[in-house]
């Protein structure tokens, strides 16, 4: 069994993580650029000033801590604070290096966000900041030289910070004139270069993390349910603007997607777990499906949530629905009601641990059928070609002397991940187009801030205090997917 002569294989990565050149190049202040750096047990913090006093302090992101800004105070960037994003793993400065790494492993795809406070600074501006577009045709050039095709994520976890501080970051309706206005600019700017998109990286992180995926300064399930409103037209008008554009472009959904199981027969365990799966798949049931499905627009009755919304908007989800579904899968979620089974799983979506699986220092379980099981389920339900754009292993890898890492936990991992995929493929006919392994090259961790979070098949030297000179070395795993893509996945040993 084998992969398709054009499956797009490759690795992911995202601005807020890996790109760094903070105000560099005319770039303003992102989301991501106001959150520290935090552990596996204590939560990222995001820092804010109040202009009036000048009084400073920290809030959590709703998720682990609470979020709760002081009368006053807004989002800020604090002197003699560290924040991984400003420097990350510097792909500003290393792109040529880094891609053709990429290039030399034998990608076909590589997935990059672009940084929308590099494109548009304060969001709401009228013009683009040229300076920002050259860098990523340089970007999009050097991808080129070797046959890669870029997949872009318009919204990787940020959000310009004005666009937080003077509207309420996605809650608020303007936010969608703002991003179609970046949107064309990029489609058109880079028509010929760039011929896959997604609008915002795993929109249903709306649910749990609303700063970092919508700039919402509120954790309301009003606010929460607005942002996710305003972000679900804005992406049907990001399909509508490319295919005016360009009908060869094509413009996908990306989810935050894990099969999720009963920890128990309890038929009391199956609701629940029919409850919990609903929290992502209302996402793509709009995005992807079209339309507002009837259970969450009961949920909202009921907790007497109102949207502000237009009979317009409905049209234009129905209407421009994604082009494809793309979603990230690390493993699968157990779930149960009964109170005394001890232990969670690795994150909030994760539910309680898995006794079948075997765990990551952050309690990520590898699951062999997980992306066999996910792929179906997605495919089922929707028809639309699917790409799996994240899946992967976070590992504090040890580097040797000389500079070589011994990485065959990564390797297992990504072997029993790929298999459930050709299994998906090959037994089952579900149309996927292709796979990026999360963070090909380390970055920062999203959840913790942290560096020690390993997912690459290159070492970046680089520690959780900054330190580091930033040198790339290759892992083990690096000759062994090089070997995987080579014969179209056949072998994997
Ligand atoms: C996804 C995000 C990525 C990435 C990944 C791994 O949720 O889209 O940005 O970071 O998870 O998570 P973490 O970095 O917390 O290990």
């Amino acid at each position: 069994m084998k992969f398709p002569k054009n499956f797009l294989w490759g690795g992911a990565t995202a601005a807020n993580q890996y790109e760094g050149g903070y105000l560099e190049g005319g770039k303003g202040v992102n989301t991501s650029d106001v959150l520290t750096a935090g552990s596996h047990t204590v939560p990222r913090r995001i820092t804010w000033r109040n202009p009036e006093t000048g009084e400073t302090g920290f809030t959590g992101m709703g998720s682990g801590m609470e979020m709760n800004f002081p009368e006053g105070a807004i989002p800020a960037v604090l002197d003699n604070e560290y924040y991984p994003s400003h420097v990350a793993t510097d792909f500003y400065h290393h792109f040529k290096e880094d891609i053709a790494l990429m290039g030399e492993m034998g990608f076909k795809t590589f997935r990059l966000s672009m940084n929308w406070a590099r494109i548009f600074p304060n969001g709401d501006d009228e013009m683009p900041n040229e300076e920002g577009l050259k860098f990523y045709d340089e970007v999009f050039d050097e991808c080129a030289k070797y046959g890669i095709e870029p997949l872009v994520t318009l919204s990787h976890y940020e959000t310009p910070l004005n666009l937080s501080i003077k509207y309420g970051g996605w809650k608020n309706r303007a936010c969608i004139k703002f991003f179609e206005n970046y949107a064309k600019t990029v489609f058109k700017h880079y028509e010929g270069k760039v011929k896959y998109w997604l609008t915002f990286n795993e929109i249903n992180m709306m649910e749990f993390g609303p700063f970092m995926a919508g700039g919402l300064t509120e954790t309301t399930p009003q606010a929460k349910a607005q942002g996710a409103h305003n972000q679900f037209v804005a992406s049907a008008l990001a399909v509508k603007a490319a295919h005016e554009i360009n009908p060869e472009i094509k413009v996908g959904q990306m989810l935050a997607y894990q099969p999720t199981y009963a920890y128990t027969c309890d038929p009391k365990d199956q609701l629940f777990v029919m409850e919990a799966s609903r929290k992502s798949l209302f996402y793509s049931d709009v995005q992807t499906g079209g339309h507002y499905p009837a259970y969450r627009l009961k949920e909202y009755e009921r907790a007497g949530i109102k949207l502000d919304d237009t009979p317009e908007d409905y049209e234009l989800l129905e209407k421009y629905s994604a082009d494809f579904l793309s979603f990230s899968c690390y493993g699968s979620s157990t779930q149960t009601t009964h109170e005394d089974v001890l232990g969670t799983g690795g994150n909030l979506m994760m539910g309680v641990k898995n006794p079948y699986l075997e765990t990551n220092a952050w309690g990520w379980a590898t699951d062999p059928a997980c992306l066999r099981l996910a792929l179906n389920q997605l495919y089922d339900r929707y028809h639309k070609p699917l790409w799996i754009v994240e899946n992967g292993i976070g590992w504090d890898d040890k580097k040797e002397a000389d500079g070589s890492v011994h990485d065959t936990y990564r390797i297992d991992y990504l072997r029993q991940n790929i298999a459930s995929m050709r299994d998906a493929i090959n037994l089952d006919g579900v149309d996927l187009m292709g796979y990026t392994m999360w963070g090909c090259i380390d970055l920062v961790s999203a959840g913790t801030g942290e560096m020690k979070k390993r997912y690459g098949f290159v070492y970046v030297d680089r520690d959780d205090q900054g330190n580091g000179t930033l040198a790339r070395s290759k892992k083990d795993s690096f000759e062994w997917y090089k070997k995987v893509i080579a014969c179209d996945g056949e072998n994997l040993d």
